[in-house]
């Protein structure tokens, strides 16, 4: 049995990640450690719930020993730092709690790992913190670390810091550097989701400056089963980059959700453009594909069109996001936390 602190497992990419594992897993036992921020939703994971494999930890990643507590109780040998503040024009409004929780909290997690002798600490990153590119080139593993916003410099210190954990203390770190994910159970301030619902609720759609700034889109599932080869195969102090040779630029993507919602392209409203707005990200994933054996399996068209079809099914759920009765819910059951 492998025992993994699963950090953030209650947001969009770790609650899709535990989901995922544990239906083609048994060998995992999983700790998911959230501290459910106005991100976090337990939700999320109805299908891993009940599992034995599986087992939920309210606490925050800053809380020494809150985590050395875990570590001992659950003997965890794997960590996968999932949680974060994840996002950009939030750290715009409020930098603090971007670098508490993902500079500060990653050291907790890496000093703990480090004490207990963990086997494998996966860092989830980002490709942001490359920077911006023209209009030609991708970014590799090699590629110099450039971030612009407060989120991607916070991630891009938590990267130099579990990178220099490898070196100077030998600790098994990996980190991986994701593009855009897009899939189910996406917190409605992201680009994809937020259109989605503002369309069905016939709300204009924000298009940032021109709308033709290119992000470089992976389905969620694709990012997670990539996590999944670097967590078993990585070479420790390496960085795996992940993409799906995906780009669009951001009008494409609200034209296409449009189209498919049958509903009319006036509902676009070009605004003022987010402050410090990176113009395109491209990945060169062929470091993981040909060391480590994955490669994407979801086609662009296919999975954005189940992804649109996802929200319209699950309304209730991102109409109790948008309300706040989760948030409401977990501070009454939580309050000692
Ligand atoms: P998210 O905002 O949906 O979820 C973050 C989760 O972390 C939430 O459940 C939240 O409650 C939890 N969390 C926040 N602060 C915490 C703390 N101090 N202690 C414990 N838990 C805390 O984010 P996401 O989109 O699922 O992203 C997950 C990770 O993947 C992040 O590290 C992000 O930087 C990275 N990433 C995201 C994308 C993307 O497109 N969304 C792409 C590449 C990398
Ligand atoms: O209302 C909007 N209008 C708009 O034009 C929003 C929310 C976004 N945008 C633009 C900004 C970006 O160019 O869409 C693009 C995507 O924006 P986000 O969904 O906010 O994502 P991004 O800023 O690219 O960052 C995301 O990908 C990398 C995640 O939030 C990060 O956590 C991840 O590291």
């Amino acid at each position: 049995m492998k025992n993994i602190l699963v950090t953030g497992g209650a947001g969009f990419i770790g609650s899709n990640f535990i989901n995922f594992i544990l239906q083609k897993r048994d060998d995992y036992f999983i700790v998911n450690f959230d501290k459910l921020t106005y991100a976090g939703n337990l939700e999320n994971l109805k299908p891993s719930e009940e599992k034995k494999n599986y087992q939920f930890v309210k606490g925050d990643i800053i809380n020494s020993e809150l985590v050395d507590f875990i570590f001992q109780k659950y003997k965890i040998k794997y960590v996968i730092n999932f949680a974060a503040e994840s996002h950009v024009d939030r750290s715009i409004l409020g930098s603090e709690i971007f670098y508490q929780t993902n500079v500060i909290g990653t050291n907790v997690l890496l000093e703990t790992a480090r004490k207990y002798e963990a086997e494998k600490f996966l860092q989830v990153s980002t490709d942001e913190v490359y920077g911006s590119l023209g209009r030609e080139g991708l970014f590799t593993e090699s590629t110099p670390l450039s971030p612009n916003s407060p989120y991607s410099s916070s991630k891009a210190a938590a990267d130099m810091m579990a990178l220099a954990f490898h070196h100077t203390f030998g600790m098994p770190v990996v980190v991986t550097r994701c593009s855009n994910n897009y899939g189910p159970l996406q917190f409605p301030e992201k680009l994809i989701p937020l259109m989605i619902i503002n369309s069905l609720n016939n709300k204009k759609l924000p298009v940032y400056g021109d709308g033709l700034n290119v992000r470089d889109w992976i389905y969620v599932i694709d990012h997670n089963n990539a996590i999944d080869f670097v967590l078993e195969k990585g070479t420790p102090g390496n960085v795996y980059n992940i993409g799906a040779s995906n780009e669009m630029p951001n009008i494409e993507i609200v034209k296409l959700i449009l189209r498919h919602l049958k509903k009319p392209e006036d509902l676009i409203h070009y605004v003022k453009d987010r402050p410090g707005h990176d113009r395109r990200y491209a990945i060169d994933s062929s470091k993981i594909k040909n060391e480590l054996g994955w490669k994407p399996e979801y086609s662009f068209d296919e999975a954005i069109a189940q992804t649109v079809d996802w929200y319209i099914s699950h309304k209730s759920w991102w109409e109790r996001i948008i309300t706040g009765e989760y948030q409401k819910y977990y501070q009454t059951q939580y309050k000692n936390f």
